[in-house]
């Protein structure tokens, strides 16, 4: 094969809290998403360290309008259509289908708004691309039963994703269960509707929380398989190797210990069962979760048919505890890499490290690949019409697309399909920043919530309706 097999699924992905707003409109009800704010306290309020169960004056929460997408998804499928997308990866609000989460019925008005949604993309040949929970929990199931710190989630997710099933069953093919599942270990009140008391054993309850995640992704990819044989479930992972700061036998260690606690959950959800060193490591600290005989027969028998990831950066891992201290305060932390440039943000950019990361999967698990997440974030300057001639971008993703198509090509890593983050600009999940742009669209809207929320092309737009036209073939 010299390129990119010819059904490859080229597009763009987004998440309900990041570019919806509308968030009490047709009886949408409160998530955990909406409360996190910008500015300093929102990290704390991501990693549950900082209670935030309702709005204040004091504080800007950017998800309750988004960019608008509720009332202006027409638009912007249009423009992705135009960009020649096969493939859309969306998220449903979970508080859209069932505003608390514990209810009898759905509220019909979410589930409308989606049906015409997927019809929307299918008028232009684009395939939704679903993910259930995309960071997403009612806040009455919060502040009811703890998140998913509760077993009672499952049946409460078992329900949720059983009527999207149900309803969409001719309409969407591609699910995911829980994106990036691994980020409950690092910020559990977003991954998972978690937060925490002082007298917590927090790493005892994200584990938990973890389990019940695990067992509902496997109840429900085989709820899937028994309403359309069809469905392809997936999990998705945040991805990224680890490499050791040096070659010290020690510092290796620690990075294989590090790339562990995210392989974990990929280890789980296609192997079927909790690897060795797992069991070992949670019952020696006393953290193996409280589970149920019929958890460990669902893990066996109901693994992902693929594994989706998002790869924005590698990681480097040190045993040396005088420079693990200078690891930085992001949500998903590193040591600097002396080899890498670093975006604006910080993240260190890497596209041998893209490569590296699908031959590991690939090698660990030979399931087809699917990278649901790529791309740079960066500041943009628009001249008088909106047009941003954002080189940069082009070049991440040219670099990225290169390093995926050599796991394709010289590296026989199978691979459906490629969807980066943001084609539209959406809010920040690590910031809740406008500024931290993604898009081939530029959207006019800043940091305080002000701006006309015009869409409009920047010179990436064409260059990836390139990429695409030509199956990757120009990248230039
Ligand atoms: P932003 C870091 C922090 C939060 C979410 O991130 C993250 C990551 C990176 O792994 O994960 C994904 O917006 C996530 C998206 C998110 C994207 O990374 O902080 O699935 O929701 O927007 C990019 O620049």
């Amino acid at each position: 094969m010299t390129g990119f097999p010819e059904n490859f699924l080229w597009g763009g992905a987004t998440a309900a809290n990041q570019c919806e707003g509308a968030w009490n409109e047709d009886g949408r009800g409160l998530a955990n998403v909406d409360l996190a704010p910008t500015g300093s306290d929102r990290r704390a309020v991501l990693t549950g360290e900082q209670k935030m169960l309702a709005f204040d004056d004091e504080h800007y929460y950017p998800a309750k309008e988004g960019i608008d997408m509720y009332h202006r998804y027409k638009e912007d499928i249009r423009l992705f259509g135009e960009m020649g997308f096969k493939v859309y990866r969306m998220s449903i609000a979970w508080t859209r289908i069932f505003p608390k989460g514990d209810e009898e019925e759905p509220n019909e008005k979410g589930l409308q708004f989606y049906e015409d949604l997927f019809n929307e993309c299918h008028r232009y040949g684009i395939e939704p691309l679903v993910t259930i929970s995309h960071f997403d929990c009612p806040m009455h199931l919060v502040n009811t039963y703890g998140g998913w710190r509760s077993r009672k989630m499952i049946d409460f997710f078992e329900k949720y994703s059983r009527v999207l099933f149900e309803r969409f069953k001719n309409l969407v093919k591609y699910w995911l269960t829980f994106n990036e599942i691994n980020m409950i270990l690092h910020a559990p009140f977003m991954g998972a509707g978690v937060y925490f008391e002082a007298n917590d054993s927090r790493e005892k309850i994200k584990y938990q929380a973890a389990h019940h995640e695990l067992v509902a992704s496997a109840l429900v990819t085989k709820i899937a398989h028994e309403i359309n044989p069809d469905f392809q479930m997936g999990c998705m992972l945040a991805g990224g190797d680890t490499y050791p700061m040096t070659c010290d036998p020690k510092d290796v260690w620690q990075a294989k210990l590090e790339d562990r606690n995210n392989y974990f959950f990929t280890d789980v959800h296609v192997r079927g069962y909790y690897p060795a060193y797992a069991v070992k490591e949670l019952e020696r600290k006393g953290l193996f979760p409280e589970t149920q005989p019929e958890d460990f027969q669902l893990l066996k028998e109901y693994p992902v048919d693929f594994i989706s990831f998002s790869y924005y950066s590698s990681r480097c891992a040190s045993a040396d505890p005088e420079i693990s201290k200078l690891t930085d305060g992001n949500v998903l932390a590193s040591l600097k890499n002396p080899y890498l440039e670093a975006s604006e943000w910080g993240w260190q950019i890497d596209p041998l490290g893209f490569r590296i990361t699908l031959n590991t999967l690939y090698d660990r698990y030979q399931k087809p690949l699917f990278v649901v997440e790529n791309g740079l974030g960066a500041v943009d300057k628009p001249d008088e019409n909106g047009y941003v001639e954002d080189n940069y971008r082009i070049a991440y993703l040219r670099s990225h697309i290169q390093a995926m198509k050599d796991a394709v090509t010289l590296d026989g890593v199978d691979l459906l399909g490629y969807t980066t983050w943001g084609p539209i600009d959406l809010v920040s999940a690590g910031t809740g920043e406008m500024s931290k742009r993604y898009g081939f669209i530029y959207v006019d809207r800043d940091d305080q919530g002000m701006g006309s929320l015009k869409r409009s092309k920047k010179k990436s737009f064409d260059w990836y309706k390139q990429v695409i036209a030509t199956n990757g073939e120009v990248l230039n």
